[in-house]
C-alpha cells in the first residue's frame, strides 16, 4: 500500500487534475510569514471564495461527493514535526481505506498563551501537490462546501479507540487542543463511536484489517469518520516515511528560503538544527543509556534498533560536541557558511569564534519562523540534525526525496569516549 509512490492515474483522472491544479493556482493566494500568523488567529466562518469543485474531482461522483466517505482529525499531539509525522500516516490510512483525507489545520501554541490557533494547511503546504497520491480536501472547504449536506450536526459522531476523559465516550473537545480545534470550525459532537479494540488505525497493516474498516464503517452509512486525534501512530512507521515527498511547501515559504540562502556567502552550506530548549532538556534528562527509542530517534538508530543505543550526547549534544562534529562537516564539503536554526540557542557566538579561522559565516534567520527554517535546512548541501526530535525528522525526510547528506549530532556514537566515561564511572564507583 505504501508503495504506491507516483500512483498511477486513470486517464479522466489525470484530465481533472490538470483543471485542477489550473484552478489551484487562483485559490491559493499569496502570503507571507507574518500574514500566516495573523490570519491564523480567525475562526473560520466566512464561505471561502473559490470553487466548491477544488479538490473533489478525484471522487469521480456527479455531485463532488466521495462516495467512500470522508476522514477529519484533529492533529491533537505535540507541535509542527510530530503533527506533520503523523499527517503522513494519516494520509496513508486514509489511502488504504480508501476515503478522502481531510486536510486539517496545523495547531499552534503561542508561548505564555493559553488555548492554541488554528492554522489552515494550505497557508504552509500545497494540497494540490498530494493530489497524485491520494484526494484530498481542506477541512476549510470541507465545512463549507460538503458537510452541511454529508456531516450535518445531528450525525457529527466523534471516533476513537477508547473511551477517554470522565464521561463514556470519546470526550472529542475535552482539554486543549482537543476544544478549540473542534470550536474553530464550529463543530460539536452528538455521540461517541469507539472503535476498539478489535480495530486500531494500525490494523491496516495487519491481516484483513484494510477491508475491515471499510465494512465496519462503510461510507454510505458512515460518510465521516471524526477521529479525535490522528489515526496514525507515532513517529511515523518506516514504510510511509517516502510520504514527505508529497509535502511541498507553498511559493511564499520556499521564496523567503531561496531569497535567505542567496544572500549567503557563495559556495556549499551546511545546515544545523540544535534543538535546546528547556522541554528538550527535560526530555533529554530521561535518556540514561538503556532507552531503546525516544520519540523520533528511529530515524538514526533504525526502527529495530537496529543501529545502536540512545546515547545524551544524540539527545541533548554538549557545545564541544557540536563544534567538533561541524568542523569535521565543514571541511568535508568545503563549507563557506553554516546556517543554524534553533527554538532556542542558536549559539552564534560559540561558533562563530570558533569557525572564524576557517572563513566560515554563521547565520541564522532576522525573524522567527519554524517554517522558514526548515525549507531553508531541507536545501543545505549537509544537515545535520538532532535524531530524537520530530523537527529534525521533518527535515531528514525531506531531504531523502532528493537524496541529499543528512548526520545527527552525536551519531554514531563516540564508542572509545564511551568507554572512558564508563570506566571513570566504574573507577570513582570503587573509590567510594
Ligand atoms: N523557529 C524554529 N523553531 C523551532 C526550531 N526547533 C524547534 N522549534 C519549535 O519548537 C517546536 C518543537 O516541537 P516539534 O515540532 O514537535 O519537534 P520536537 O519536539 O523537536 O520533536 C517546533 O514546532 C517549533 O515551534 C527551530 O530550529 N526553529
Ligand atoms: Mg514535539
Amino acid at each position: 500500500m505504501s508503495n504506491e509512490r507516483g500512483t498511477v492515474f486513470s486517464k479522466h483522472l489525470a484530465t481533472l487534475l490538470a483543471l485542477h491544479l489550473a484552478l489551484v493556482s487562483t485559490i491559493y493566494p499569496s502570503i507571507f510569514a507574518e500574514d500566516i500568523h495573523n490570519e491564523s488567529n480567525k475562526n473560520f466562518t466566512s464561505k471561502s471564495t473559490s470553487s466548491a469543485s477544488t479538490f473533489i474531482e478525484v471522487s469521480n461522483a456527479s455531485d463532488g461527493v466521495d462516495p467512500n466517505g470522508y476522514i477529519v482529525y484533529c492533529p491533537c499531539m505535540g507541535r509542527f514535526g510530530n503533527q506533520a509525522d503523523q499527517f503522513l500516516g494519516a494520509l496513508a490510512f486514509s489511502k488504504s481505506i480508501n476515503r478522502t483525507l481531510v486536510l486539517p489545520a496545523w495547531v499552534e501554541y503561542i508561548p505564555y498563551k493559553t488555548g492554541s490557533i488554528q492554522v489552515p494547511f494550505n497557508k504552509y503546504f500545497k494540497p494540490e501537490a498530494i493530489l497524485p497520491f491520494h484526494k484530498v480536501i481542506t477541512m476549510e472547504r470541507f465545512m463549507v462546501d460538503l458537510a452541511p449536506n454529508i456531516w450535518p450536526p445531528e450525525k457529527r459522531y466523534s471516533f476513537c479507540y477508547i473511551q477517554r476523559g470522565n464521561g463514556k465516550g470519546c470526550d472529542a473537545k475535552d482539554g486543549n487542543p482537543f476544544g478549540p480545534f473542534w470550536d474553530n470550525y464550529k463543530v460539536d459532537f452528538v455521540g461517541s463511536e469507539i472503535f476498539g479494540p478489535e480495530l486500531h488505525y494500525l490494523s491496516i497493516y495487519k491481516g484483513n484489517g484494510q477491508s475491515t474498516w471499510q465494512e465496519k464503517y462503510p461510507g454510505d452509512t458512515w460518510p465521516v469518520l471524526a477521529f479525535v486525534g490522528p489515526p496514525s501512530g507515532f513517529p511515523v512507521e518506516s514504510i510511509n516515511v517516502h510520504l514527505q515527498e508529497y509535502l511541498v511547501w507553498q511559493d511564499v515559504i520556499e521564496k523567503k528560503s531561496r531569497d535567505f540562502i542567496s544572500s549567503l556567502p557563495k559556495g556549499p552550506f551546511i545546515g544545523i538544527h540544535l534543538r535546546n530548549g528547556a522541554d528538550w532538556s527535560r526530555a533529554c534528562e530521561l535518556v540514561d543509556g538503556t532507552q531503546i527509542h525516544l520519540f523520533s530517534s528511529p530515524q538514526c538508530l533504525g526502527y529495530h534498533q537496529e543501529n545502536g543505543k540512545l546515547t545524551s550526547e544524540m539527545c541533548y549534544p554538549s557545545t564541544t560536541t557540536i563544534i567538533k562534529q561541524l568542523r569535521r562537516a565543514i571541511k568535508k564539503i568545503n563549507a563557506t557558511s553554516v546556517f543554524v536554526a534553533s527554538d532556542r540557542n542558536h549559539l552564534i557566538t560559540d561558533l562563530n569564534s570558533a569557525f572564524q579561522h576557517m572563513n566560515v559565516a554563521v547565520r541564522k534567520l532576522p525573524y522567527d519562523s519554524p517554517h522558514v527554517d526548515l525549507a531553508i535546512l531541507g536545501k543545505s548541501n549537509l544537515f545535520v540534525g538532532n535524531c530524537v526530535s520530530s523537527f529534525s525528522a521533518f527535515v531528514k525526510r525531506s531531504r531523502d526525496v532528493y537524496g541529499f547528506a543528512s548526520e545527527f549530532w552525536g551519531y554514531p556514537p563516540d564508542l572509545r569516549r564511551i568507554k572512558n566515561e564508563i570506566r571513570q564511572n566504574e573507577l570513582d564507583h570503587d573509590e567510594l
